[in-house]
């Protein structure tokens, strides 16, 4: 397994849809292994192959507590199949939009088909932080930011501070290890 460096705002790169993985061998589970490893060093609760500049349509999560065991999970070819009126919101972050936080509405519940390690079609309907994160990850896919989904102003905003962070130091500002978000705990989530 190996850690791989995640793309920052504002590389054209985040803007690709991602194409469908046509087979489950060795070198994709090596890929999904290499993105968890990623995802946890961050650390994040999600991640897109697109993210490590890979625009296949593969997403892994894990929303377990930091007390917790791990639980991480692999979505190949993820599709939202059906979305609930009832919606919800969430304060987002995206490890590709480092340190900036924002409210997203998204549709509460989703119910998601995706093939998994074992290279068979399966359904799962989530809520609360799953669904949430689905869907941000589901979004990566096509690039889509979070930032798409909150105000014109705001999004600019963003846009054009990471922007002029990447002219300046030829990258988006930089999160030092030690600056390093940690795990949300029960109480936070
Ligand atoms: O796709 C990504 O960039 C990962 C992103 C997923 C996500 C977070 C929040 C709502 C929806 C989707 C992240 O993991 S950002 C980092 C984060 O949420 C986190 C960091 C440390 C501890 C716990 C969570
Ligand atoms: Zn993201």
């Amino acid at each position: 397994m190996s850690i791989r460096p995640i793309i920052i705002l504002p590389d054209p790169q985040l803007r690709l849809k991602s194409a469908p993985i046509e087979r489950v061998d060795s070198d994709l589970l090596q890929l999904a292994d290499d993105m968890l490893e990623t995802m946890y060093d961050a650390p994040g609760i999600g991640l897109a192959a697109i993210q490590i500049a890979v625009p296949r349509r593969l997403v892994v999560i894990d929303t377990s507590k930091e007390e917790d065991a791990r639980e991480p999970r692999v979505f190949i070819n993820p599709q939202i199949v059906w979305s609930s009126d009832e919606r919800s919101v969430y304060e987002e972050g995206c490890l590709s939009i480092p340190e900036y936080y924002a409210e997203v509405e998204r549709p509460a519940r989703v119910r998601v088909s995706y093939v998994n390690r074992e290279g068979k079609p399966e359904e799962v309907e989530a809520d609360g932080l799953l669904a949430t994160c689905l869907q941000h990850e589901i979004d990566h896919l096509d690039g889509v930011l979070f930032v798409d989904h909150i105000s014109k102003l705001k999004r600019e905003m963003v846009i054009r501070r990471f922007t002029k962070a990447a002219k300046r130091d030829g990258g988006g500002p930089k999160v030092e290890e030690a600056a390093k978000p940690k795990r949300m705990g029960k109480s936070e989530i």
